[in-house]
């Protein structure tokens, strides 16, 4: 057995079912061995950065780390945006790629940049594998760094000349790890509770940490008996069910929302799962007078509007519900956020039939009557988020997937695939801008070539939209940023996948419909109306989510 096998071996062991990738001249070996294995399949990509979005996706729907794998140089480039999107998004991912040798790794040479010292801000963990006998070792504890704690990311590059050499049996396998259990103690329960008791508006803010922990059920009984307001954060979308009367919805875009969704008149702010990276707290807590009290499996970074009264840390499934026992006597006042009445309007209008270009919320609206409750759908970066996580309706978690802390452009569709093999009972639907569209649907040969169903819906405006409402909002007119499609039915046909012109809204309906039950790679392109953006800044205020 060569060292390259034995990684394939401990990747086997430690249950990996995917590798994402494209082989380079030194990573033969790793790339030959996985196609020999029994329990891992390799996904040829055709774009590292669709392998890393892809192991990324999958990682986030799992909790198991995905794989991804590039050759050297410009092969693991390739790789580092999906790495950094895991990071900024906490998801469990190893990178392994491959680096020059040992006798070449320290000078000047072809092909050669310091990958670890690249990957490395990135990553909770970067590091080559220096000795053949260390391989063990390092490969197991890259699994155990990428989960543990608040997970995320973990770089490994393994030199050429350490890839064939023989391998050293391995050390005995270490025990998994198990899930961390630990609870608050009951006096900071009991202070918290007071804290929330004693409040003239307390509110919440859910964040992503209660999807990734599978405490969703538990912050939803706490909501329904608490009655505590709650938005939720936009990765943390689906965490609350929509139709809770006191879910707000997903606070972010606007300047506004600070007082569209009630946080002026809160005193106190119950964070569930929320990371400082998903959300400036500035936003909620703009003069840093209000008490918060945080849950979540770790504390937070520090920040002048993240004035934490109390912490909570535990497991979020377990301390969810002994803080609602510290509140059972406990009723929030009901909260009247303009926001509710304002999203509530805009999907009536939604509903109204016409011809394309369909307006966003009629977009949004049609999508969600054509998508089923298990459904996932991944929303790209781009105006289109900005409607879609605003008005798409969600009631279960991971139900609605959006990429809000290195809000990268073009990681749905690839993710799509890496969602389609994490979930392959669930009908997935990723949707994007076509300038989104345009920088990954290479992957679309992928999706073709491993018969891995999945939709794509694309929001055709001819145009980075987001950039130009940005501008058009804070400049009163816009510069480089229209451009021209090619055929996109063409386009999309010409890899293999089906192809549809949305000619309406209904039709709209009807062809999400059908997609999303055909076991077939689908191409939906809906021209849309962005002229609907400024009437929304009008309604709501200014946009105020980062770019
Ligand atoms: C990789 C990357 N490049 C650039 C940006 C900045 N950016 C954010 S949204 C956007 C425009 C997106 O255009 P499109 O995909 O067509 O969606 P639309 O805004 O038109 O709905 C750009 C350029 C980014 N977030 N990520």
């Amino acid at each position: 057995m060569n060292i390259a096998q034995q990684i394939v071996q401990i990747l086997e062991d430690r249950g990996v079912k995917y590798v994402f990738g494209i082989p380079g001249e030194e990573n033969i070996r790793i790339v030959d061995a996985i196609h020999d294995s029994d329990k891992i399949q390799f996904i040829l990509v055709r774009h590292e950065q669709g392998a890393s979005f892809m192991a990324d996706v999958y990682g986030r729907l799992t909790g198991q780390p995905g794989v991804a794998t590039a050759t050297l140089g410009p092969g693991a480039i390739n790789l580092l945006l999906g790495v950094a999107d895991a990071k900024t998004n906490s998801t469990p991912l190893i990178a392994i790629t491959a680096q020059g040798g040992l006798n070449r790794i320290y000078k000047e040479s072809h092909q050669v940049i310091d990958l670890r010292a690249m990957f490395q801000p990135v990553t909770k963990w970067s590091e080559n594998v220096y000795a053949a006998n260390a391989t063990p070792e390092i490969v197991n504890k890259a699994f155990n760094q990428a989960v543990n704690g608040r997970p995320g990311p973990v770089y490994l590059g393994i030199p050429q000349d350490i890839e064939p050499m023989p391998a050293v049996p391995a050390i005995a396998k270490t025990a998994s790890t198990p899930a961390n259990l630990t609870v608050p103690q009951t006096p900071d329960l009991q202070r918290a509770a007071q804290i929330i008791k004693k409040a003239q508006h307390p509110i919440a803010l859910i964040g992503m940490g209660v999807i990734r922990d599978h405490a969703s059920e538990e912050v939803n009984n706490f909501i329904k008996q608490t009655n505590l307001p709650a938005a939720t954060t936009f990765m943390g979308k689906g965490a609350i069910d929509d139709r809770l009367p006191s879910s707000l919805g997903v606070i972010g875009f606007m300047r506004h929302d600070y007082e569209n969704f009630a946080y002026d008149q809160a005193d106190v702010i119950l964070t569930i799962g929320y990371e400082l990276s998903e959300f400036d707290p500035n936003r909620i807590n703009p003069d840093g007078d209000k008490q918060i009290i945080h849950l979540n499996d770790f504390q937070e970074d520090t920040d002048a509007h993240y004035t934490v009264s109390q912490n909570l840390i535990g497991n979020l499934q377990a301390t969810v519900p002994l803080l609602q026992e510290q509140l059972s006597d406990f009723q929030a006042q009901d909260l009247k956020p303009a926001i509710k009445d304002a999203v509530q309007a805009e999907l009536t209008t939604g509903q109204q039939e016409s011809q394309v270009p369909l307006t966003p919320q009629q977009i949004v609206t049609a999508t969600r009557e054509a998508v089923d409750d298990q459904g996932i759908v991944l929303v790209d970066t781009g105006a289109l988020k900005m409607w879609m996580a605003r008005l798409y309706q969600t009631y279960t978690p991971n139900s609605a997937l959006i990429d809000n802390g290195l809000s990268t452009m073009s990681w749905t569709l690839p993710g799509a695939i890496g969602a389609k093999l994490a979930c392959p009972d669930k009908n997935i639907l990723a949707v994007m801008g076509d300038g989104s569209f345009m920088m990954n649907s290479q992957e679309l040969e992928t999706a073709v070539r491993y018969h891995v169903p999945m939709t794509n819906l694309v929001w055709v405006d001819q145009a980075y939209g987001l950039i130009k409402w940005k501008m058009d909002m804070e400049m009163e007119h816009h510069s480089e940023v229209d451009f021209h499609n090619p055929d996109l039915i063409s386009y999309a046909k010409s890899f293999g996948a089906n192809a549809h012109m949305v000619q309406s809204r209904a039709d709209l309906v009807q062809t999400l419909k059908t997609s999303l039950t055909n076991q077939q790679v689908n191409v939906i392109i809906c021209p849309v109306d962005y002229s609907e953006n400024m009437k929304l800044i009008n309604k709501l205020g200014k946009v105020t989510i980062s770019l």
